[in-house]
């Protein structure tokens, strides 16, 4: 039977190929056999512009993040080792003292090193192992020059009772450099409990239990 199907002209061949042709073209594009991988220039420029923008606009959200995070571990390193000198004061009876000590081994006020708390028999602020004064925790000093402060005290002695002696209650205030707004505190009342400030009106900055906010300098 094929023999007899032929094209009645050259002519005619033609168009009904060239149709063939488009049609198998349209249906090639339709099933995705054109597709490219690459890029075009423009395409690729658009693309490089549009990242710069997310870029600008997220940097500085992700650069608050990340020192929310910093901010966040620091307080939570001091609440913790706050209640660490305390809870060891009441079961070892003793008194105990949470400091940045010095070369000498004496308590002062640069809060921003190295703290460190340790038993204090004699209650004179000076760490003395060879009067059997026994060193409890160390806590690495913070970094990015950021501030610590324990405004007004070069020390925190926690008597056997778990309260502070002679009435060393104050506030440490964690403040991040270019950050003023993002300061947060623990504070510590006389009974030698510890606090965490937090954002109490959800405005983005801290305030104590009263609602007065944690203002950095
Ligand atoms: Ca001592
Ligand atoms: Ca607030």
């Amino acid at each position: 039977m094929l023999k007899f199907i032929s094209y009645p002209n050259k002519k005619i061949k033609s168009v009904i190929d060239k149709r063939l042709n488009k049609n198998l073209s349209s249906i090639m594009i339709r099933r995705g056999y054109f597709k490219h991988n690459g890029f075009t220039l423009i395409e690729l420029m658009v693309g490089i512009a549009v990242l710069g923008i997310i870029t600008a606009i997220a940097m500085p959200n992700l650069n608050q993040f990340l020192v929310k995070m910093r901010i966040d571990n620091e307080i939570s390193q001091i609440y913790r080792l706050v209640l660490s000198a305390r809870n060891s004061a009441i079961s070892m009876e003793r008194n105990v003292t949470l400091c940045p000590l010095n070369t000498a081994n004496t308590c002062t006020n640069t809060w921003n090193g190295e703290l460190s708390v340790f038993i204090d028999l004699d209650n004179d602020n000076i760490y003395e192992p060879a009067n059997n004064e026994v060193l409890l925790k160390v806590k690495p000093a913070i970094q990015n020059n950021d501030t610590l402060t324990y405004a007004g005290f070069s020390r925190i002695t926690f008597a056997p009772t778990g309260q502070l002696s002679a009435a060393l209650n104050s506030t440490f205030i964690y403040c991040p450099q270019g950050f003023s707004d993002l300061g947060r505190a623990v504070l510590l009342s006389a009974s030698g409990r510890a606090y965490s400030s937090s954002d109490i009106d959800n405005d983005g900055k801290d305030e104590d239990r009263n609602g007065n906010e944690i203002t950095c300098p």
